[in-house]
């Protein structure tokens, strides 16, 4: 091996070093149920990463699109948007809940039925730009189980 080859190798297991100590924790993820005829629900969970994150994209195989949605009151009207992308500053909790942000499962592909249990990709980016995934097991519930 010569050296210039020495040098890659140890670039690239100090990146797969870097990239593994970076951890964002979802707890209390929950989707709301859908009736038959029903093609979007939303999913809530709390996020917390140790590290500046942006969650950039979310999907399930359920869903045919899941978005990243804000809501707001507009002139009285509470709108909801898809947003770009969601801060997560490290080690600063963030909520997605019913009436701020959210992640909107649209085109779903069946009923999403109380006691059964959704499965969510959630795509984050770094600071250095790198991609990091992280599953999750959302129950399928009416309200925000407790
Ligand atoms: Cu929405």
């Amino acid at each position: 091996m010569n050296h210039m080859a020495g040098a890659i190798l140890a670039l690239s297991v100090t990146m797969a070093t870097s990239i593994s100590q970076a951890e964002v924790v979802v707890t209390g993820a929950w989707v709301r149920a859908t009736v038959v005829s029903q093609k979007a629900t939303g999913a809530f969970m709390k996020l917390v990463s140790d590290n500046d994150v942006t969650l950039v994209s979310a999907r399930s195989d359920i869903a045919g699109t899941v978005e990243v949605h804000e809501m707001k009151m507009e002139n009285d009207v509470m709108r909801m948007r898809a947003v770009d992308g969601l801060k997560l500053p490290a080690n600063q909790p963030v909520e997605l809940k019913s009436g701020g942000y959210h992640l909107m499962m649209m085109d779903l592909k069946k009923q999403l039925k109380v006691g059964t249990e959704a499965q969510i990709t959630l795509v984050f980016k770094n600071a250095k730009g790198d991609s990091e995934t992280t599953y999750v097991h959302a129950p399928v519930a009416l309200t925000q189980p407790k």
